[in-house]
């Protein structure tokens, strides 16, 4: 597989140089256009002290400048590093501090704060005043080895502090390279981007089958129903995550004649619920395809394009990734129809954590398999089922959320004796947070809600604060989640 993502990058833009790579609400973009301005904007990066290796953070709103932005850092041969809009303060310190970027990309109000945090090290700069200073000169590409780094992407964890999951050229390169033949991406494609641009998502797995094969895409700063409808008409993809979906089945408009030019909708990052996935077949005639991937690995698993898409499945693994189902604790793998932790290996899989060999080591089996967290089972026609997670994990509208952070920031609270944070199904978002409290003294639940927004991403702050005199625990006296789980299982209901 070739190895240096730009050099796949440059082979499109050449190739598709006329046809038109993103439309905005303004305007339509060649993929000669693209190209140019990326080339200029990567002399530009450099001329910031922006060198090979170097990390740029970026945290600014979904556009075309953006997506240029990601081109151009690629092409000095710069490590691209995406952070989610709704990141507060503290959130954005810490990873400005870890990932020591030297230049940090922000939205004009952010730019006082991005010069508070991350011990004040890095340049500061926005895409206004990046593109408002371009060189004219085109900065040729710097060459890349196959196995250095391209992306850094910030996930969570059970325990601990988020970490830096590197991805190299190769993994992004083939990945993509490998989904354009499996979903039939062609240059006569138009898809629908409504997903933000921050995750591997939005940003890789969407952009990548875009720009791989020649496509063409909309950019829509987020999913709105209404407009994503409108656009079926002369688009044929859809990649989302579940609440698309549901989304898509509220509203009347949704119909199989709206419907009717689309070849293809992708539902992953969180579990597409087999009555959701039969209820938009009824309505749209078209069998949702759902796979499954990680940050640190991309994609892994996909229902077929013309096999059998099954609901309530993330289908075989794809080409050229091993997958294995083996036991929690020991690592042996187990028979094909059992239920255990899900490990993978591939060209896809991740090189590490930044600056991270113990949590990398950890997370790896001696052989060389990435451990997912992951439980699932594979049945008699090698389709992957997952059941759950090892992991402490809440998907909400396929977006993170770890518990322990937001426990730990409740527990600090002298209104709070001890809080168990939960995911409860939710009609909209699959799951949603919510927090079970013992409060101490007078507790006010909105203004706890309020004030946790300071720290937390508003997706991870809990949608309900309930209090409990005393949370259920087990003879260890560990607090039994599952219990409250149960408890609050119809919480949204309806
Ligand atoms: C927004 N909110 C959320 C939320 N998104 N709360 C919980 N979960 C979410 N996902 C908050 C808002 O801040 C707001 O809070 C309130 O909920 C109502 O927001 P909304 O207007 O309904 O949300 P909306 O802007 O429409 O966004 C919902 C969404 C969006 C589902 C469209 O979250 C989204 O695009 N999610 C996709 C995430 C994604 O790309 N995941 C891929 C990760 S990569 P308040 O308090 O201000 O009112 C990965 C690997 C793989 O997982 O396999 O793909
Ligand atoms: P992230 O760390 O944001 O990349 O999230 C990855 C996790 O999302 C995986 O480990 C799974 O738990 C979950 N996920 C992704 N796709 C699916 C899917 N189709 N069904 C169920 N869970 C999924």
């Amino acid at each position: 597989m070739s190895g240096d993502l730009y050099s796949r990058f440059a082979q499109s833009f050449e190739r598709f140089s006329d046809s038109v790579l993103v439309e905005d609400g303004a305007r339509a973009w060649t993929y000669g256009e693209i190209a140019a301005m990326a080339g200029r904007l990567a002399g530009r990066l450099q001329a910031l002290g922006v060198a090979a290796g170097e990390r740029v953070l970026v945290q600014t709103d979904k556009s075309v400048e953006t997506l240029i932005l990601y081109f151009a850092t690629i092409r000095a041969g710069a490590i691209y590093l995406p952070l989610n809009i709704d990141y507060t303060e503290s959130e954005l310190d810490y990873f400005a501090t870890d990932a020591t970027p030297v230049l940090a990309v922000c939205r004009d109000q952010s730019v006082d704060l991005f010069g508070r945090i991350g011990g004040g090290a890095m340049q500061v700069t926005t895409l206004a005043q990046l593109f408002a200073e371009l060189p004219e000169a085109e900065a040729p590409p710097v060459p890349r080895a196959s196995d250095d780094v391209a992306a850094i992407l910030y996930t969570s964890g059970t325990t601990g502090k988020p970490k830096g999951a590197m991805l190299t050229q190769a993994n992004l390169a083939s990945n993509g390279e490998m989904l354009i033949d499996f979903w039939r991406f062609t240059s006569e494609d138009r898809l629908i981007h409504a997903l933000p641009i921050f995750h591997v998502h939005g940003l890789f797995i969407a952009v990548h089958c875009v720009l791989f094969s020649g496509a063409s895409m909309v950019f829509l700063p987020k999913f709105e129903s209404g407009r994503v409808i409108e656009l079926m008409a002369d688009s044929t993809v859809l990649m989302g995550v579940p609440t698309f979906y549901i989304r898509l089945l509220a509203d009347p408009a949704f119909t199989r004649e709206s419907a009717a030019n689309m070849r293809l909708f992708i539902s992953g990052s969180a579990p597409l619920s087999a009555d959701i996935h039969r209820a938009f077949e009824q309505r749209s005639g078209h069998r949702v395809l759902e796979r499954y991937g990680m940050t640190e690995t991309g994609m892994l698993t996909s229902n077929p394009y013309d096999g059998e898409r099954r609901a309530g499945f993330v289908g075989p693994p794809l080409p050229g990734v091993s997958l294995r189902i083996a036991e929690f604790e020991t690592g042996k793998v187990l028979p094909q129809g059992e239920v255990g932790i899900v490990e993978v290996k591939g060209p896809n899989v991740f090189k590490g954590y930044w600056q991270m060999p113990e949590k990398t080591a950890a997370e790896f089996r001696p052989d060389g398999y990435f451990i997912t967290g992951d439980m699932g089972f594979i049945d008699a026609d090698g389709y992957v089922q997952l059941v759950g997670r090892e992991k402490d994990l809440i998907i909400s509208g396929g977006l993170n959320v770890y518990p322990a952070e937001v426990e730990a920031l409740l527990d600090d609270r002298e209104d709070v004796g001890e809080a168990a944070v939960i995911g409860v199904p939710h009609p909209d978002f699959g799951e949603a947070v919510v927090a079970v409290v013992q409060p101490v003294g007078a507790f006010d639940a909105d203004a706890v809600r309020e004030e946790l927004r300071k720290d937390l991403a508003a997706f991870k702050v809990p949608k309900m604060i309930l209090t409990m005199e005393s949370l259920p625990r087990n003879t260890m006296g560990k607090i039994q989640k599952k219990l409250l789980r149960e408890q609050y299982a119809d919480l949204f209901a309806g």
